[in-house]
């Protein structure tokens, strides 16, 4: 290899290596390329070994060092930035831009009527339609979505999971229109319904029926769709609802195996479909946990396919590809700039770790949707990683590290030990029904919030170095100002006028008789017999809507409830400072002895906006300090959020709005609570609100506003006094 290593081949780089990378390379390339230097010059390996026999080199089995040999110093990971905006048409434009711009592939956010199966008209969605993502209704609005764009070169990723039937159906037929067959189609639709039920709450039908959805989805894409990912088994949802890395990396992955098993029931062959089954992870702030986590994750995988599918032959059917997005969690509202820092720190974990693909988040995603500036910023933070750092030159440069190898073993045997636990309980679906995945994360949660809000766990700018203590010795408020960030605002009603003409024009044009008849077709399908899929596609072919194609399955298979309940005496008992504990629960059960009952809160989530960890952790830290608490269910109207109030007739009424509906959806609340005759009721908003928001909710009679990093017994403490000293309860 004269002079282009500095050790040669068959010493440090061995020579499997070397005929690996060259299989990779299928001839494009000459593997002599892939010896590159640093930005200073130093010459390097693209791969480092111990020498030893037998040792796992990257792109071999059990796949701890990377599913490929050459990995990114062939060909980097894939930038894919999460992004979807109101309409279909601005959206466009913004992908256009980004793949202008050095994004890899593309990552479409639908807003929370399409997750949810509703028609941009229907009366449960008057404040979602647009708010947090990009709003479907027909095949028309998918055309417009991936105008100008070259599906059969660009891979698309649609984070879709209840409506994935009509969504999946939508793409495809409009790629047909325009001239793309199915199978040069490349991507992957998340499609990943158990996590739903358990922390992410986009669910639209029973777990059963749902299940034969994916195997549905898994059967036609292996026949007609061969390039895309069928699923994406996603921990990234838990690890935001607050598990923490085994937890994330156990349940996932039995995830993963209860979806091949089920698939595996309906027929389908194990080495047709694991290789088109890939993996979504969450990148915390844990930096040595996180990268081990990735390597664990996919020796793990490979070896649990191994054991539960002897029959599996295919190379790829044992390889964990992954998709990794910063945690959304990690970020504050506070003194916002230092979000850039954390989500650089995540970037290199799970770039270190060996994701295939990222999405890293905009500075400003704990306060809004991001802006164009932020949303630069966040995808230049993977462009500087790649181009600037020599980071993608070595393949696992952490392999062989003494701590990086004990840190991936422990994660990889803990995990081992969640996941036989699932199987001693039957599995994964079954668990699940019987919640205790659910109580895990959400005990998990409360901790951690416990911990962060007694200052234990460290967050710069919430529990320590606050703007707000800093400012003011010496400038004024003049950081505080400099920390503030402009807000992308989206105007919903407008957005929903819009779909709503659209919506009214396809129906004017098609043939109602053809769509009668494609929507008894997917009766028939529900019922037993055709493949859903097919039968959805003809459906959008012939102008069917996301939501009457969803109410034809709902016909057959009905809507899934699911009950709330909250884990109580967590927070309290993880909460350090037991001083300021009794403190708020002296102030309760004063309160108490004053009125004769206790004060009594409830926690609301209003529309589709299904993330309720927020919620969660004000009900059972409000509980744990002394209040009655009714947590009400998902998916409610502002309409009958405030029918439960009134009946209850409770003294607070507290809203978590994490999906920018909080604009119109709270107003309409109180509004309805004072026509009801809660004169007096005190309204406490949560969640993601941008500051500049803040005066006119108040003026609408929004009482007090505690945005994400919310110490929740000082709030606590805060709402009793408002109890007490403004309404004189
Ligand atoms: C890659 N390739 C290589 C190579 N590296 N070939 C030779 N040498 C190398 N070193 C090849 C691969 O084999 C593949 O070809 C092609 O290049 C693409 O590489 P990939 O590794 O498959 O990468 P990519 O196409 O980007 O796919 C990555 C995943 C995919 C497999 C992980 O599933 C994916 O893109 N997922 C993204 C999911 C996502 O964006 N989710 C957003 C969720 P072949 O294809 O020919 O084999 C957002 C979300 O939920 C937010 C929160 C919320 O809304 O609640």
């Amino acid at each position: 290899f004269g002079g282009l290593s500095r050790r040669g081949i068959g010493t440090i780089v061995p020579k499997r290596w070397r005929d690996a990378a060259n299989r990779e390379l299928k001839g494009r390339r000459d593997v002599k390329e892939l010896w590159k230097t640093s930005p200073a010059g130093v010459p390097m390996d693209p791969v480092y070994s111990g020498e030893r026999e037998g040792e796992e080199l990257p792109g071999e089995f059990p796949y701890t060092r990377g599913v490929y040999s050459t990995m990114y110093t062939n060909r980097p990971w894939t930038i894919r930035q999460y992004a979807g905006f109101a309409t279909a048409r601005e959206s466009n434009k913004f992908y256009k831009e980004g793949l202008a711009g050095g994004v890899r592939g593309l990552s479409v956010a639908f807003d929370l009527a399409t997750h949810r199966g509703y028609d941009s008209d229907h009366e449960r969605v008057t404040d979602d339609v647009g708010a947090a993502g990009v709003a479907i209704d027909t095949v028309e609005d998918m055309k417009e979505l991936f105008d100008g764009i070259p599906l059969d070169s660009v891979s698309v990723s649609m984070t879709m999971n209840g409506a994935v039937l009509p969504v999946l159906a939508f793409f495809i037929a409009s790629a047909k229109e325009a001239g793309v067959s199915p199978s040069s189609l490349s991507g992957t639709i998340q499609n990943d319904i158990l996590k739903e039920f358990m922390v992410r709450n986009t669910y639209i039908y029973p777990p059963e029926p749902s299940l034969r959805i994916i195997s549905d989805i898994m059967g036609y894409c292996s026949k007609h769709m061969p390039k895309f990912n069928t699923i994406s088994v996603s921990g990234y949802h838990m690890q935001e609802a607050g598990a923490d890395a085994v937890t994330e990396l156990g349940f996932t992955l039995a995830d993963g195996l209860e979806y091949l098993h089920c698939a595996k029931k309906a027929g389908l062959e194990i080495d047709s479909i694991a290789p088109r089954c890939s993996f979504f992870f969450g990148i915390g702030m844990d930096f040595y946990a996180e990268v081990a986590k990735l390597r664990a994750a996919r020796r793990l995988w490979a070896r649990l396919v191994k054991e539960n599918f002897p029959e599996a032959k295919k190379t790829q059917t044992f390889q964990l590809r992954t998709h990794c997005q910063t945690s959304g969690y990690s970020l504050t509202s506070e003194d916002p700039y230092n979000n850039v820092v954390r989500t650089t720190v995540e970037a290199l974990a799970a770039v270190f770790g060996g994701t295939q693909s990222l999405h890293t988040n905009a500075l400003d995603e704990a306060i809004a949707l991001p802006t164009n500036f932020s949303a630069r910023i966040a995808r230049n933070t993977q462009l500087i990683l790649q181009q600037e750092t020599g980071i993608p030159n070595v393949a696992d440069p952490w392999g062989g590290s003494y701590m990086m190898e004990a840190l991936t073993d422990e994660l990889e045997s803990r995990a081992q030990v969640l996941i036989r636990e699932v199987n001693e309980f039957g599995g994964m679906s079954k668990s699940i029904y019987e919640g205790w995945p659910k109580r895990r994360i959400e005990e998990f949660s409360a901790r951690r919030q416990a911990r962060i809000d007694s200052g234990e766990e460290v967050i710069i700018g919430v529990n320590k170095h606050r703007v707000q203590d800093e400012d003011g010795k010496d400038n004024s408020g003049e950081d505080k100002l400099r920390s503030r960030v402009p807000v992308r605002i989206v105007d919903t009603r407008s957005v929903r006028s819009e779909q709503v003409q659209k919506l009214k024009s396809v129906r004017n044009s098609r043939n109602s008789d053809q769509v009668g008849s494609a929507l008894e077709r997917i009766r028939l399908a529900a019922s037993g017999g055709d493949n859903l899929l097919e039968a959805c596609v003809h459906a959008g072919e012939v102008r069917c809507t996301l939501g009457e194609i969803s109410s034809a399955m709902e016909d057959v298979w009905g809507r899934h409830r699911a009950s709330t309940g909250l884990v109580g005496g967590v927070y309290g008992q993880e909460y350090s400072h037991g001083d300021e504990v009794s403190k708020v629960l002296e102030l309760t059960r004063s309160f108490e002895t004053k009125t004769g009952r206790r004060p009594r809160l409830l926690v609301v989530k209003l529309g589709q906006d299904g993330h309720d960890r927020g919620a969660k952790i004000i009900a059972s830290g409000f509980s744990d300090l002394g209040f009655d608490v009714d947590l009400g269910p998902l998916f409610q109207t502002p309409a009958e959020a405030a029918r439960q109030a009134l009946e209850s007739d409770v003294h607070v009424v507290g809203i978590s709005s994490l999906a920018a509906a909080h604009r119109t959806s709270v107003p309409e609340l109180i509004s309805e609570v004072r026509r009801g005759g809660g004169e007096d009721m005190t309204f406490i908003l949560g969640g993601v609100v941008p500051e500049d928001d803040f005066a006119q909710l108040q003026k609408q009679g929004v009482d007090m506003i505690f945005g994400p990093g919310t110490n929740v017994v000082n709030a606590a403490e805060k709402v009793l006094r408002h109890l007490v000293e403004v309404k004189q309860v």
